[in-house]
């Protein structure tokens, strides 16, 4: 029997075979979840479809979280299939593509500052706020995937970085304010992974390259690897943890310094 039998998880940001949330829902239906999608746009239905058939999933809705409507009749929706839902996984983060590129303070924006917020941020919170009746007495948990360049800072991730920090205390408050309620909060923060969110992230490959000569795995990690973490925080293997920021980095950030080799230093 799966560790997660008798689950209901509702799985946001599934947009295509390579998304982290295709890693987490595949790892989940393998525990013997039941899942529910959503979808961000038209545009994505019919991959987004083609997952949710592989899991065994019927249950498709579409959700912007731009919009506060869009929040609220998801689960409406998923009212009309689950009287109630024990996982909300959120993998959904975005900032105009502007904003990815060069130095910091000459790429920032008020605007795309606020966007980045907003999309990648404050949409958590707007979820668990809108599901909370219907995860009601269920112990559930929630969680979100986060990126080292929260507390690091980092070339290009430029207004992602701030982001992800509002992300992780958005975290952090939320445990709290459903800890009582006995539903715990979680982020897994993951290491470089080429899906459509890194696509077109100009020197990507090198990124990855760099992790792969310099993490203490000398690799780096693949969705599988966080969709498994993803489905042991969402279990009640994990009822004693909330708040929590697990890394699936392959080792990348306990590092001070690199080990050096003639690929990292000059002569
Ligand atoms: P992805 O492009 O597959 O997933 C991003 C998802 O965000 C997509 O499904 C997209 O539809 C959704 N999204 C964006 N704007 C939205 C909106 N307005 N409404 C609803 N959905 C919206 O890429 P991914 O790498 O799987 O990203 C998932 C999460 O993992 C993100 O939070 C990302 O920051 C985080 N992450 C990614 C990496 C990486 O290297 N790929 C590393 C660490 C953390
Ligand atoms: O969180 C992310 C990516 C987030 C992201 C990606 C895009 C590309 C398309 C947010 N918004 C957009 N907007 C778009 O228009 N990651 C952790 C992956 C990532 O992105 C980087 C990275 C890493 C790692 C950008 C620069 C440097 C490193």
């Amino acid at each position: 029997m799966g560790f997660l039998q008798g689950k209901r998880a509702l799985i946001v940001g599934v947009a295509s075979k390579r998304s982290i949330a295709w890693g987490v829902a595949e790892a989940m239906h393998r525990e013997g979840a039941k899942l529910a999608f959503t979808y961000q746009t038209e545009k994505l239905k019919s991959r987004v479809q083609q997952i949710a058939e592989v899991c065994e999933s019927d249950i498709m809705i579409p959700c912007d979280v731009a919009f506060d409507r869009q929040i609220e009749d998801t689960f409406v929706q998923l009212g009309e299939h689950w009287d109630n839902y024990d996982i909300l996984v959120h993998s959904v983060g975005f900032a105009p593509r502007e904003q990815l590129v060069g130095d910091y303070l000459d790429a920032v924006t008020r605007e795309g500052f606020q966007i980045a917020h907003d999309i990648s941020s404050y949409s958590f919170a707007a979820l668990a706020k809108a599901g909370r009746s219907m995860m009601s007495g269920r112990n559930g948990a929630l969680l979100t995937l986060t990126y080292m360049g929260s507390v690091r800072a980092m070339p290009s991730y430029n207004v992602m970085g701030l982001a992800k920090a509002s992300l992780e205390a958005n975290m952090r408050y939320m445990a709290q304010s459903l800890g009582p309620e006995g539903h715990r909060v979680n982020a897994i923060s993951a290491g470089p992974i080429k899906t459509l969110a890194a696509a077109g992230i100009s020197r990507f490959r090198k990124m990855l390259d760099h992790v792969r000569g310099t993490a203490p795995m000398r690799r780096v990690v693949t969705i599988e690897e966080v969709g498994n973490v993803a489905a042991f925080m969402c279990s009640d293997l994990a009822s004693g943890v909330t708040g929590e920021i697990t890394f699936v980095d392959a080792g990348y950030n306990i590092l001070g310094m690199a080990e050096l080799s003639e690929a990292n230093t000059s002569a």
